[in-house]
């Protein structure tokens, strides 16, 4: 068969196994879908230097990237063995079985799929495997190789059973997405209504942030809130589903449903969440007012047990963080197990129906999302997610201080704001500066003190002649430490070092 023809017949294989597998998941296991379960069982297993340079370069669309990535790579493939096997089915219908197994294991691996999680990939192979075969044998049929002879009535028939295919499979595909996503977590999260707090956070006050002249503002909305995970598929769990079950070295199991945190008494805090990925300046940083249960009281109520030094947290979809139980169980900290944020239930994306968030800690050792699990036990007993792939056991925030005006490269007139954002999470910015060119340090106005566990904005009037110009920042805080100049990669527990930017007055 001529070439192109080999190639589509590939290329069709591999879609209406795609379409099969996602169609059944969509009904039996949304995340079972093969294509969702080996890209996430490739997050797992991606080196953590590939997965850091994902975040740096993608940030947020990093899972967009993998996405797109697979499948120009799935398809390349299903062409090449479409092309092979010009003259038998074998090698197409070899990959199409090696493709379903893989889908097989990904689906194995994954510890939030059950067991009929199987049928998704079973279906993707079958459905792989007779697909290839019968538009191969339709195929070979108009066009023999070694023939000089062309079927038209063949070739017809073929061209049918394609573009059946195709219709089929996008069709599939479409109602297994619709299917996928039926089970309705958003209608659960509006029937949340309201979560209010018995002792709400203080107001924000005017003047705690710098936005008109370039700072971020003090609270983050949330759908500009940032979003760092390891989940291809955002898990969906129904607020009446939900339970968190407490466990481990505690006298006593606890196993709490939606209803019985909401019931509790709520307090509200005004947060900064911040990733430890970040590159000096950089964006993975955002504040809200977090509504919650604290999380210390939950576990006092269950007895913590002499010997345990871990908090080990565990989400639906089986990622893990290890926080230092004696940050926890810290009277002032505000650590919480958070329902809501910013007068909202948790948005599906930051953890609904619950999270963890425990200030002056960096994300990936506390602010565990979609959180089912809390077993109190020791470093020494069980490693989490991050810690297996090179990053610090304990990872305390770091004092930082960021500039976001000027904006780096860019042209502004002489006279100009520079402003930015501090953090120093649980002990509070006590003092920013700036420095132009080397020069000598100026010290820059702060905005409204809020709270220890959040953000601090600043800002600095500057005269300047024209040219190119650097300007760096350094914070002070609150117990006198000044940020290092020292400049320290993200991995393993945070970079450090003076953000600088470079402009021009012109
Ligand atoms: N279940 C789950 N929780 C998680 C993560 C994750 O990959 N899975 N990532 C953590 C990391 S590294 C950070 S920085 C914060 C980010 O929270 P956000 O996406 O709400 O900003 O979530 C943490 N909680
Ligand atoms: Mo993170």
């Amino acid at each position: 068969m001529n070439r192109w023809t080999a190639a589509l017949v590939g290329l069709l294989g591999v879609a209406a196994a795609l379409a099969a597998g996602h169609l059944v998941a969509g009904v039996v296991e949304p995340s079972a879908s093969p294509f969702l379960a080996v890209g996430n069982t490739a997050i797992d297993f991606t080196p953590s230097p590939v997965k850091d340079f994902a975040v740096r370069a993608f940030g947020t669309y990093d899972k967009l990237v993998l996405l797109l990535g697979m499948a120009v790579v799935l398809l390349a493939v299903a062409a090449v063995a479409g092309l092979l096997s010009r003259r038998s089915p074998m090698p197409g219908t070899v990959l199409a079985v090696v493709l379903g197994l893989l889908g097989v294991g990904a689906v194995l691996y994954r510890p939030d799929l059950g067991q009929l999680g199987i049928l998704a990939p079973t279906a993707s192979l079958v459905a792989g495997v007779v697909v290839f075969r019968l538009l191969h044998a339709k195929a070979s049929a108009a066009e023999p190789t070694e023939s000089p002879t062309f079927d038209y009535e063949g070739r017809r028939s073929f061209l049918r059973a394609s573009a059946a295919t195709a219709a089929g499979a996008g069709l599939a595909g479409l109602i297994g997405q619709f299917a996928g996503t039926r089970v309705d977590v958003e209608a659960s999260r509006q029937a949340v209504g309201d979560l209010k707090p018995t002792s709400p956070a203080p107001a924000i006050p005017a003047g705690a942030d710098f936005a008109a002249e370039g700072s971020p503002t003090f609270i983050t909305p949330n759908k500009d809130f940032y979003r760092i995970d390891t989940a291809l598929s955002v898990p969906r769990i129904r607020a009446q589903e939900w339970a968190l079950r407490v466990h481990g070295m505690v006298d006593r199991e606890l196993n709490l449903g939606y209803d019985d945190l909401r019931g509790r008494e709520l307090v509200e805090r005004t947060i900064t969440l911040v990733c430890v990925s970040n590159e000096v300046g950089g964006p993975y940083i955002s504040t809200a007012n977090f509504v919650g249960v604290p999380l210390r009281d939950v576990l006092v109520e269950a007895g913590v047990r002499e010997g345990a030094d871990q908090l080990f947290s565990r989400s639906v979809d089986g990622w893990t963080a290890g926080t230092p139980l004696d940050v926890v169980l810290e009277e002032d900290r505000g650590a919480l197990i958070a329902l809501a944020m910013n007068g909202e239930p948790l948005p599906l994306e930051h953890g609904f129906p619950a999270r963890l968030v425990v200030p002056g800690l960096y994300g990936y050792v506390s602010a565990t999302k979609w959180v089912v699990d809390l077993e109190v036990t020791t470093f020494a007993d069980r490693r989490a997610y991050w810690l297996e792939r090179g990053w610090a056991a304990k990872a305390p925030v770091k004092l930082m201080s960021r500039i976001d005006r000027p904006e780096h490269r860019s042209t502004v007139p002489g006279r100009v704001v520079a402003t930015g954002v501090a953090w120093a999470q649980p002990t509070g910015v006590a003092e920013v500066e700036v420095r132009v060119d080397n020069g000598p340090w100026q010290t820059a106005t702060l905005s409204a003190d809020v709270d220890d566990s959040a953000w601090r904005m600043w800002r600095v009037e500057l005269d300047l002649a024209p040219g190119g110009h650097t300007i760096e920042s350094r914070a002070t805080d609150k117990s006198g430490n000044t940020q290092p100049q020292e400049r320290v990669a993200p991995v393993p527990d945070g970079a450090t070092g003076w953000h600088s930017i470079s402009f021009t007055v012109g």
